[in-house]
């Protein structure tokens, strides 16, 4: 059983909060036991132009395999965002930007000045031809006109596929092509930690792979020089000049497809994750509200990329559906250095910061000064997201950052749910580090076998969903047989996650990882993300990376790939030290059998590992090691291939 203490409610949290203990538990039950007025009432928080008199229509089973919500609801996505906010908060802040240089001005906008920039954007589109249904491609680095054009595309009821400004020309060619996207909204260039990245040249080496690509309209950022191909490009600025500031909003259905979000593929071809429109809002609006205990006035920062699913739901969608203050950040967290996150809490007192695993332990390597330098007081919530959260990570966010006054929200979820599926309210849910604690309402967690037996009382298993709930994608772009067996084929009559999990004795879950990362070490079931959870404690570690390898006699084995902290060495008795650790920690089974110093692990711009990349180097097959222009340093695999454990 994973570490069990216990970090209760504080006090204040549980008088303040919207949801208290018993709240939950009603809540809870109720969206079980009567899902259908549940919904309906949920769906109030909407602005609907028809309101929906059907909550979910729905059935995992083969012959009869649908997902719908709310299907005889009308809504725009865009003027729920937007519009409905303009009488009593025109005026209001809705998105700050904070740019890269944090010198430099940061731009911030009223939900009026929102509303406008976006119908702008809408009519630019229109004008170029962008209709109903129409594919609208977004790869735009973090500046605002990313938000105004994908608000755009909800406006007139376009679908848009935002695609990672990180990504090179030939995925992006392959996303466009995918789903036949005619337009596509870049800029000359990107910035991030004092570098550029040409994204508008990336679009011309991707056009000539993307037959599909008609219209390029093109913002100017950073006044890179770029070339314009005529026919093809336009100046975003120089066509908005004659446009007007309104545009109404296209009255779409609750199941008109809202986006495509590509999922990096660890296997195969992306997919392309569709999410529609009236079940999606209300995920994000309502996860955003439960989980933050969102109140107006709060300045929310979620420090995902756009290009992310995290950003879509949690900078955009739930925040301004909310109403609330957003904030945008266009650099780095460790850029110019490790202060950078808490300057900017500082700088725009942020209530709620909402990060990844990855960037809380990279900050958390340059030592405690940095956070140390700056104030934090406006700071009420820690959120966290994308993988699981190593309980040292988890206690450094907490005393050090948080200086033991902020709840931690772990959320787990997936692009494929839309939203937040099992995460703390911090009104009602006591914490434990490292258990994104307990599912949202609606949400039907279960833990089976291998043979798909539902396993009852704490215990571990793969983790799916028995019901489903208005955030679930509906199907995967252009291969809705691909959604079918991909997701509801592995347990039939269930949504698999992919992931593992265990349940404890208090029904709190601990998401283990992607099954795929579980390595089975002489029959027994062992944790990539417990053995580097172990790794990390050590006072010496940075990261660790855990994968299986062929083993003669144990099946798998375990190959362990270790950062140290800036100013460790590596030794051979450091080594033994480490195996001695996790052979102490957890139990001889979690030792690994070799382990690899590693200046850097290969990580993809989302900062998730990439351990396909990890598991052929441990596996000593290092002549295929596949794609990896889709990592954010390609060149740390050179130094991993190197210093291969034999
Ligand atoms: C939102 C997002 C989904 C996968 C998911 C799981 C991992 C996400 C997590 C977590 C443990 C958490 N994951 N949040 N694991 N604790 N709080 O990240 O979507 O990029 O699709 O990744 O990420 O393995 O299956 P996505």
């Amino acid at each position: 059983m994973p570490d069990q203490d216990l970090y209760p409610v504080p006090p204040e949290w549980a008088k303040r909060a919207r949801v208290d203990a018993t709240g939950y538990e009603k809540l809870y039950g109720r969206s079980l036991a009567d899902p259908g007025s549940f919904w309906l009432e949920q769906a109030r928080r909407l602005d609907w132009i028809k309101r929906p008199e059907i909550a979910g229509d729905w059935s995992f089973a083969e012959k009869d395999f649908r997902i719908q919500w709310f299907a005889d609801g009308k809504l725009n996505v865009a003027a729920n965002c937007l519009d409905r906010h303009l009488a009593k908060r025109g005026d209001q802040i809705a998105l700050i930007w904070e740019p890269d240089e944090p010198g430099e001005e940061p731009r911030r906008f009223t939900y009026r000045e929102l509303h406008a920039e976006v119908c702008r954007f809408a009519n630019v589109l229109k004008d170029q031809g962008a209709r109903r249904g129409d594919r609208v491609t977004i790869y735009m680095p973090m500046i605002p006109e990313a938000a105004f054009a994908i608000l755009a595309c909800a406006r007139i009821g376009a679908i848009h596929s935002v695609v990672f400004g990180g990504f090179s020309p030939e995925a992006l060619a392959g996303r466009i092509t995918d789903c036949d996207s005619a337009f596509l909204v870049t800029a000359d260039e990107g910035r991030r930690g004092g570098k550029r990245i040409p994204l508008k040249a990336n679009v011309d080496a991707a056009a000539e792979r993307a037959p599909a690509l008609k219209t390029v309209i093109v913002v100017k950022a950073t006044s890179g020089a770029v070339t314009m191909h005529e026919g093809r490009d336009i100046w975003y600025h120089e066509a908005a000049e004659s446009v007007p500031a309104t545009c109404s909003p296209e009255p779409m259905g609750a199941e008109d497809p809202l986006f495509i979000l590509y999922t990096s593929g660890s296997t195969g071809q992306p997919k392309g994750v569709l999410h529609t429109s009236g079940g999606y809002l209300l995920w994000a609006s309502l996860t955003h509200e439960l989980a933050f205990d969102y109140r107006p006035g709060d300045v929310w920062w979620c420090a995902a990329d756009i290009g992310w699913v995290t950003g879509h739901s949690y900078i955009l969608y739930g925040p301004l559906a909310n109403g609330a203050t957003t904030l945008m950040f266009e650099g780095l967290p460790t850029w110019p250095d490790a202060s950078r996150i808490w300057q900017v809490v500082d700088r725009h007192k942020v209530h709620t910061i909402f990060t990844a695993p990855t960037a809380l332990r990279a900050l958390m390597k340059e030592g405690d000064s940095f956070v140390a330098a700056t104030s934090r007081q406006s700071l009420k919530l820690l959120g966290t997201v994308g993988e699981p959260i190593n309980p040292e990570a988890w206690r450094w966010y907490y005393d050090v950052v948080g200086e033991g006054r902020c709840p931690i929200i772990d959320t787990w979820w997936q692009t494929e749910t839309g939203g937040a599926m099992i995460a703390p309210m911090p009104g009602a849910t006591d914490l434990k580090p490292g258990s994104a604690t307990k599912p949202m309402p609606g949400v039907d967690p279960q833990l089976v076998d291998t043979e798909g037996e539902v396993l009852q009382g704490a215990t571990s298993g793969n983790l799916v969903i028995a019901k489903s709930w208005p955030g679930q994608m509906r199907t995967v772009w252009g291969d809705h047989n691909r959604f079918f067996q991909t997701y509801f084929t592995t347990y039939p009559g269930k949504y698999f996650t992919g992931d593992g999990a265990l349940r404890d004795e208090d029904g709190y879950w601990w998401i283990t990882g992607r099954v795929d990362d579980v390595i089975n070490v002489s029959g027994h079931r062992m944790g990539t993300a417990e053995v580097e959870s172990a790794l990390v404690l050590h006072p010496m570690v940075a990261e660790a990376a855990v994968v299986g390898m062929p083993h003669d006699i144990k099946g798998q084995g375990i190959y362990a790939y270790v950062t140290l902290n800036s100013g460790e060495t590596a030794s051979s008795d450091l080594r033994a030290e480490l195996v001695k650790w996790v052979r102490a920690e957890i139990g001889p089974i979690a030792a690994p059998d070799k382990l690899q110093f590693a200046p850097g692990l290969p990580k993809t711009r989302s900062g998730k590992i990439m351990r396909r990349i990890l598991r052929k180097i441990a596996e000593g097959d290092v002549s295929s090691l596949g794609d990896t222009s889709t990592l954010a340093d390609p060149s740390v695999v050179d130094d991993l291939v190197a210093n291969r454990v034999v």
